[in-house]
């Protein structure tokens, strides 16, 4: 291995107490920031893993799909690592995106409407290109380097948290998440996954017990739009005390002008979502129900981050919610 590859692309980020955000609850409230990776969110941590075993086995090129942060972080990888990347994002994805992108060097293309489309056109560019595709979500390689974000958490932490709070895109982040709390021994840690309304296969998948496929994605949290989450995701389902949650845009949005305020980081929607857990009590919500029976007294939550946000959409977001 070459000492590019040896070196480690993500960093350890913090996690805080948050004073503010436990104002909002009848418990404690950690925070992960892993919105302070150098790519801007948690994706590194697995798509570098991914990258750099497909570097080692000799990959010249890396071809990415992505709502924009695995892209991004797929670029940096590559950048870093000395070798050509592609990334395909959909429509929908800002033209600020696409720049980032390409001050990583990556190739841009735009093709499709949703996430799905342009990953068909990425696996044609891999196999005309003789390229690794590097998936955004689905691969245990993938899973294994967002477990570290677990192990790090059970480093800082002087005691098991009673609950952990996350996102659902296609579901790598959660993989990582149940992965990283088998290898720390925190098998009894309940995990709540939050979506988003029109961003909401997971749960549509829990719902029905198979994988489902959603005609499009309708919700502002682009980077949670994959129409159909990865098997594991919902194979852990069964495996781990998981609560499916799902939350409207306006929430999402609300919990991202809120923590704005409350803590100076701005994160976009698919991050809001996971600080919506906090901020619309979704906790106090499922023990009314029923359904989360331990007493909770600490509670983490990934701050997955993101950088498809700009204070301009976020304004925009907040008249077209009336907040
Ligand atoms: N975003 C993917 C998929 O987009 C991407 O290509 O970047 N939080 C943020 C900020 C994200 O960017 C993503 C995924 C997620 C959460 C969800 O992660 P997942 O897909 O591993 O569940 C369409």
């Amino acid at each position: 291995m070459s000492d590019k590859q040896k070196q480690q692309l993500y960093v350890r980020t913090p996690l805080i107490e948050s004073t503010a955000l436990s104002k909002h609850a009848p418990f404690k409230v950690y925070l992960k920031l892993e919105n302070t990776q150098p790519t801007g969110s948690f994706k590194i941590r697995g798509i570098s893993n991914l990258c750099k075993k497909a570097i080692e086995k000799g990959s010249k090129h890396i071809v990415s799909s992505s709502g924009g942060n695995a892209g991004i972080a797929a670029a940096y990888a590559a950048r870093k690592l000395g070798v050509k990347a592609t990334v395909v994002i959909p429509k929908s994805t800002p033209e600020f995106v696409a720049q980032k992108l390409r001050d990583e060097n990556a190739t841009v293309e735009y093709h499709g409407k949703v996430w799905d489309e342009a990953n068909k056109r990425a696996l044609e560019i891999a196999s005309q290109s003789n390229g690794t595709i590097i998936h955004p979500f689905d691969h245990p390689d993938i899973w294994q380097g967002h477990s570290s974000m677990i192990e790090e958490i059970a480093d800082d932490m002087t005691h098991k948290p009673d609950v952990l709070i996350t996102v659902v895109g296609g579901g790598g982040l959660f993989c990582g998440v149940i992965e990283g709390l088998k290898k720390v021994g925190w098998n009894d840690v309940p995990v709540i996954t939050i979506e988003t309304v029109g961003a909401d296969c997971y749960n549509a998948a829990v719902k029905k017990g198979e994988l489902v496929t959603l005609d499009d994605i309708t919700s502002v949290a682009k980077c949670l739009g994959a129409l159909t989450a990865c098997q594991q995701a919902l194979d852990y389902y069964s495996q781990h005390e998981v609560h499916s949650v799902v939350i409207s845009d306006k929430e999402a949005v609300d919990a991202c002008l809120r923590f704005t305020d409350e803590h100076r980081i701005l994160v976009e929607p698919a991050c809001g979502a996971a600080l919506a857990g906090i901020y619309s009590n979704v906790i106090p919500k499922l023990q009314e129900q029923g359904k989360l029976q331990t007493v909770i007294q600490s509670a983490v939550v990934i701050v997955c981050g993101g950088c498809s946000i700009t204070l301009e959409m976020l304004n925009k977001y907040k008249s077209k919610f009336g907040l």
